[in-house]
């Protein structure tokens, strides 16, 4: 797989070339040109070339509709989408299908509802003198955005970033992740085809530290970051941007509590619980991790989520019976099960699960964990302090409505809740208190595209999504005008 600079894939280039390994198999399934210096630098070169030229002198409505023709140019490939993302991520066919290509259309297509319907506000100032000024803002594009993604949502967490920064006039270089390249790159084609010009959307590939994604984000090219990915990389990259004083979005890590009252719909709570600890093999940022019940109804929840647990059906992605892909790497996998371990150091009570199950010939190179419940541990334990990222949660039993509130507000992220309640009232009242970007009452992870996305404290800076999003790809002028 190539680098993408200024609409051409480059042959070759001085960097090294890197492997891919199957999450499914544990066995090479591709071969990467990691981008050097000279890489990032044509690719962060091409890209302000594009905006100084006629991209720069783009409409809105020019831009909306060539979002909406990416859209449908993604449909029109949509089973080629579908097959890459699950070769890189292991995620079943049917998810992929589901969730990650389908939202990556939606993407495209809100953003150019989003940029098509964007007015600008203008008013009249008295003036001491007895006269007027006109004034009114224009927005700018930012400039060359650096896009840096992860490994679990590549293509939707991409087309999250990439369709309102073209609707905006931006242009792009995009660093997805080492393990999840395929889709970016594919996207390029797409892009091309839709009528994108050359050097709006760049691709670099490598890693982070020392390789493509710390030179990107170092470039004094560039014009702000927008990144997702782990908290600590969140770190790493404003310190690396500080000396520019370039602007960054992050959406980060997460470490979600769902909280369950007694008056809860219990089979609906049980499903809704069910997909938010272990979809996509709990590699959500927004996947529960901790989940707080009131005493009367902890066993009967414990033990509905340990069967459904059980239920779970690990397997090869174009196996249609399979609900649950391997985690990304053994990297991964070894960082989840010393949580296994230490959990148990903690003196946890595991349900379900706990360790690498057997999956035969084919598959035991894989990434594979088992689906894992703990009780008896408390917030002052690791296990639930830390993000894990995987599909793990721990059962917490509280008495009253204000302990829940304290016990899933007691964490430095604060990226998502889940509230459970048939009392509307109690729903409304919890959610509000919750110290998260965002707060489901009776759902999770249901997405409306115009509402504000992002995180408090270790989650992130600023909000994406709908208008927020052209706040951070433009930069308004402020035009005052003496009448
Ligand atoms: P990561 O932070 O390790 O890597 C993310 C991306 O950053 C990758 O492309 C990586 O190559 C790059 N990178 C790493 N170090 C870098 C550096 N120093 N400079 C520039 N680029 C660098 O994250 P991951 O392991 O790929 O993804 C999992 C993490 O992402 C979890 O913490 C998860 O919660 C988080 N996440 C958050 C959200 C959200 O919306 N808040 C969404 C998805 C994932
Ligand atoms: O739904 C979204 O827009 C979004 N950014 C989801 C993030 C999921 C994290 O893994």
């Amino acid at each position: 797989m190539q680098n993408f600079v200024d609409g051409d894939y480059l042959d070759a280039g001085d960097g090294v070339v890197f492997d891919k390994v199957s999450p499914v198999t544990g066995l090479v399934d591709a071969r990467l040109r990691e981008a050097d210096q000279s890489t990032v630098d044509r690719a962060v070169a091409a890209a302000r070339r594009a905006l100084d030229g006629p991209w720069g002198a783009t409409t809105t409505s020019h831009r909306a509709a060539l979002l909406r023709r990416v859209a449908d140019r993604i449909e029109a490939r949509f089973e080629e989408f579908v097959a890459a993302e699950s070769a890189d991520t292991g995620k079943p066919l049917r998810q992929a299908r589901e969730l990650d290509v389908a939202r990556a259309v939606a993407n495209f297509r809100s953003f150019a509802d989003t940029v098509a319907a964007a007015g600008q506000t203008s008013f009249i100032t008295d003036l001491p003198d007895g006269g007027q000024a006109l004034n009114y803002a224009v927005r700018r594009p930012l400039g060359v955005v650096a896009v840096i993604v992860p490994w679990n949502l590549p293509l939707l967490l991409l087309t999250w970033k990439v369709a309102p920064a073209l609707g905006c006039g931006d242009t792009v270089v995009v660093k997805p992740s080492e393990h999840t390249p395929s889709t970016a790159t594919l996207l390029a084609e797409v892009l091309d085809e839709a009528g994108l010009p050359a050097g709006v959307y760049n691709v670099v590939h490598g890693y982070g530290p020392g390789s493509a994604g710390d030179a990107l984000v170092r470039h004094p090219g560039i014009d702000g970051v927008t990144f997702t990915g782990s908290s600590s990389t969140g770190a790493a990259i404003m310190a690396a941007v500080a000396p520019q004083v370039r602007p960054v979005s992050f959406e980060l890590g997460g470490k979600n509590a769902a909280l369950v009252f007694a008056d809860a719909d219990i089979d609906a709570t049980l499903d809704g619980l069910t997909r938010s600890v272990f979809a996509n093999t709990g590699q959500v940022c927004l996947c529960t991790e901790r989940v707080y019940l009131q005493r009367p109804i902890f066993d009967e929840i414990a033990e509905g989520l340990t069967h459904r647990a059980r239920a779970l059906r690990l397997g090869a992605p174009d196996t249609d019976t399979t609900t649950t892909g391997p985690l990304i790497s053994h990297q991964h996998r070894d960082k989840v099960l010393s949580y296994l371990t230490l959990a148990e150091q903690c003196g946890a009570t595991t349900l379900v699960g706990g360790g690498v199950p057997s999956m035969g010939v084919a598959l035991d190179g894989g990434a594979w964990i088992e689906p894992t419940l703990w009780t008896g541990l408390t917030n002052r334990d690791r296990p639930l302090r830390e993000e894990i990222f995987g599909p793990v949660a721990a059962l917490v039993p509280f008495d009253t409505e204000e302990e829940a509130i304290a016990l899933a507000n007691d964490t430095d992220y604060g990226l998502a809740a889940s509230v459970w309640t048939r009392d509307l009232s109690r729903g409304h009242r919890v959610a509000q208190r919750m110290r998260a970007g965002v707060a489901w009452v009776n759902t999770w992870f249901l997405r409306d595209l115009r509402t504000p996305f992002g995180g408090i404290g270790l989650s992130g800076i600023g909000r994406e999504g709908g208008e927020r999003s052209l706040d951070f790809y433009t930069q308004p002028t402020n035009v005052c005008v003496r009448l």
